[in-house]
């Protein structure tokens, strides 16, 4: 029995790519019996039914379920942000790290539009969520700077973009794959949730085997629901220096002997990194209701 991905789903009708065709499938009766809902990125058992047509014998065990776009078995979020429009906000980033790491996604940053940016000005950031343990890739879509690196990012992957309107999402992904056509430069029309709207989300091939979702994730950039004590372990090198910490359940601020304040006075830790966490956490706490 053939295995394949799905890649597209419009209300009952599934597109499973299994490496050799597309083959437009529907579940099998027991499937929807034991209501499992099949969810674009699943891996399938499918049987082909006829040319080009196949039904969905087996949903297999899913590693994770994203819920905006909603796409099963993603391997990571590419944060992307502009250079110059619109400004690049350090915090925003910081931000979206965090949410993808809430999310159990490995999460990689992608610094686009550096055609807009001035001599010396990229080098530096790169160099500090290089020196936290995230892999940067600075693009332009415009002139094709850095595309092949994005392009080896994603190889072989499950990819969700995420990151402000205006940065060059669209953008990029039509530079990947001048076949999506996909509508840039516009903001996006919020889509009506109603009975005969649906939220069609679709992963499109962009090259070496990876694949990408068609619709940017983490829209809500609210952290409530993060626990505060949890945002350190959402800072890769702070999370690093924390089992240092003279207390336990340390917090990185005004304890003594914190290993992670003194990496910040060593140069160990960015001190704009560690501002913003700070910034972070007290939102957390403004949010945070525990239960
Ligand atoms: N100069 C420059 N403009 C870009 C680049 N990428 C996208 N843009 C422009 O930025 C605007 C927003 O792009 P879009 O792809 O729609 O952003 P999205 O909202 O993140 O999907 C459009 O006018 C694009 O032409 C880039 O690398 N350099
Ligand atoms: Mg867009
Ligand atoms: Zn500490």
């Amino acid at each position: 029995m053939p295995g394949g991905r799905v890649i597209r789903a419009y209300s009952n009708v599934y597109y499973v790519d299994t490496g050799d065709e597309v083959l437009e499938c529907r579940p099998r009766g027991r499937l929807k019996l034991r209501d499992t809902r099949v969810l674009v990125g699943d891996l399938v058992r499918v049987s082909q039914a006829g040319p080009g047509l196949g039904a969905i014998d087996e949903v297999l065990p899913r590693r994770n379920a994203l819920a905006r776009p909603q796409v099963a078995n993603v391997d990571q979020a590419v944060i992307v942000l502009a250079v110059h429009e619109p400004e690049l906000e350090l915090l925003l980033a910081d931000r979206f790290l965090v949410l993808a790491a809430a999310a159990e996604l490995e999460a990689i940053l992608c610094l686009n539009k550096v055609d807009l940016a001035c001599p010396g000005e990229v080098g530096p950031v790169v160099k500090v969520y290089e020196d936290a343990g995230y892999l940067v890739v600075a693009t332009s879509a415009k002139t094709g700077e850095g595309l092949a690196a994005l392009r080896s990012a994603l190889a072989r992957k499950v990819s969700v973009l995420a990151g402000p309107s205006g940065v060059g999402k669209s953008s990029l992904l039509n530079a990947l794959n001048p076949d999506l056509r996909l509508r840039t430069g516009e903001v996006s029309r919020k889509v009506r949730r109603g009975t005969h709207t649906t939220r069609h989300v679709a992963l499109v091939p962009v090259g070496s085997g990876g694949l990408v979702a068609d619709t940017p994730g983490f829209t809500q950039l609210e952290l409530d629901g993060i626990p505060p004590q949890d945002i350190a372990w959402f800072f890769p090198e702070i999370a690093a220096l924390a089992p240092r910490c003279k207390f336990r359940g340390c917090a990185h601020r005004a304890e003594p002997e914190c290993r992670v304040k003194e990496g910040v006075a060593e140069g160990l830790v960015d001190g704009g990194r560690y501002a913003r966490y700070l910034e972070l956490v007290r939102e957390a706490e403004a949010t945070y209701r525990a239960y």
